[in-house]
């Protein structure tokens, strides 16, 4: 799953992650491409201000084999006593787990990881298999809300830490062999706003077969944003660079793998 393209490295061949560091005004800042429509729809969300509480609207986006959906998960008093305590009870990966093998050479990656989930479970990328640390209360807690929002269940979390807008994730589908096929991924964002851009699998690299616009999100703290099929299947993903920004931010990746 994780692998990204060194600046310069001149052709891709097993990668299915490259990192293309692309550098915007500022951040969050961009436009919204692709169709979007905002309506309530089935799951209900329930800020946790008892004075707010109200059915938190989705926002659908779709494009050509994309489907996902977008709301604000946590209100901020609860987004900022969640990205606290993450920020105190998560141990993130070190070592050997820190890198990745790209054309037969190891590099750090650009932010911190770690995953949680059940125990039993593997996930392989990029040559590397994790094992989940077990679940703790923080994210439990986190994933049962998701869960209860959206009806779907996850036995699997990847936490991804950038420090700053220097951090960044390479393109990528997530679509790994264990995920149970065609069951969504559900990403909570914390902590700094981010740029995210979906890039169609074929109008990516110089020799495109058809130009498909880029959607791009910002990942707001709090929010949503559920990967539904097929999404994954023809569109790459990724968190560029933002130099402007100064903040860190925690993104979780809740996920339903099977057992293999
Ligand atoms: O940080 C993000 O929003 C993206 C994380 C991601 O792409 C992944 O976990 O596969």
């Amino acid at each position: 799953m994780d692998k990204f393209l060194v600046r310069g490295t001149p052709k891709l061949t097993s990668e299915k992650r490259q990192h293309q560091p692309e550098e915007g005004d500022g951040d969050c800042t961009e436009d919204k491409d692709g169709t979007e429509e905002e309506r309530p729809r089935r799951p209900v969300a329930l800020p946790d201000e008892p004075h707010k509480r109200r059915a938190t609207p989705w926002r659908e986006i779709r494009a050509q084999g994309l489907n996902c959906s977008y709301t604000i998960l946590f209100g901020k008093n609860e987004a900022d006593r969640l990205f606290q305590e993450l920020e105190k009870e998560i141990e993130y990966f070190e070592g050997e787990f820190t890198k990745l093998q790209v054309f037969g050479k190891w590099h750090s990656i650009p932010r911190k990881q770690v995953t949680y989930g059940d125990s039993g479970l593997t996930y392989t990328y990029s040559g590397v298999t994790f094992s989940p640390k077990p679940w703790i209360p923080v994210l439990e807690h986190i994933r049962d809300k998701i869960q209860l929002t959206t009806g779907h269940t996850f036995n699997f979390v990847l936490i991804n830490r950038y420090k700053d807008g220097h951090d960044h994730i390479g393109e990528h589908r997530d679509d790994e062999q264990e995920l149970v096929p065609r069951s969504p991924i559900a990403s909570v964002s914390l902590g700094a706003c981010r740029d995210f851009v979906f890039r169609h699998g074929a109008s990516r690299g110089k020799r495109t077969s058809c130009h498909i616009e880029p959607i791009r999100l910002q990942l707001e703290h709090g929010s949503l944003l559920m990967m539904n099929f097929p999404t994954n299947r023809y569109w790459y993903h990724s968190l560029p660079i933002r130099k402007k920004t100064v903040a860190p931010r925690i993104n979780l990746t809740f996920r339903k793998l099977m057992a293999l």
